[in-house]
């Protein structure tokens, strides 16, 4: 009786133990694609879209459209042609992509919520600026 019994209890834990390493196995380990957002830079010197809204964790990918210009992303007041153009939120680091160019792109990850304000320096003159507004 026991001796039937036994194998019957063992299969049934073994079963549920495989189910809980199938259910961990699912948990990705790495960001998903949807905790990127893209933010296009268009050959009219704009960022589109040019206001966005993320939750902390997430990461915008900065694309460069523009196959004749080079374009950039920055929160640096430093290196901003206008410090005013630009800023983050305290406990923040400024950060800056240098040029990129056509076809290329820049990823951030947000870990502090606020509001950033960034600039595109060469064509910031143009209004070539942009806002992440990261929430929890
Ligand atoms: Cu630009």
């Amino acid at each position: 009786m026991f001796s039937t019994v036994r194998p019957a209890i063992f299969i049934c834990a073994t079963l549920i133990g495989l189910s809980a390493v199938y259910v961990e196995g699912t948990v990705p380990a790495a960001p998903q694609e949807s905790d990127v957002v893209v933010v296009k830079m268009t050959p009219e010197r704009t960022f589109m879209p040019e206001k966005i809204t993320i939750k902390v964790g997430q990461t915008v990918e900065w694309v460069n459209d523009d196959k004749e210009m080079p374009h950039e992303v920055t929160t640096d007041p430093n290196i901003a042609s206008d410090p005013g153009d630009v800023s983050i939120p305290d406990g923040a680091a400024p950060f800056d992509s240098r040029l990129i160019t056509g076809g290329k792109s820049f990823r951030r990850q947000f870990t502090v919520p606020g509001l950033y304000r960034y600039a595109c320096p060469p064509h910031e003159n143009d209004g070539m600026l942009g806002e992440v507004t990261v929430t929890k």
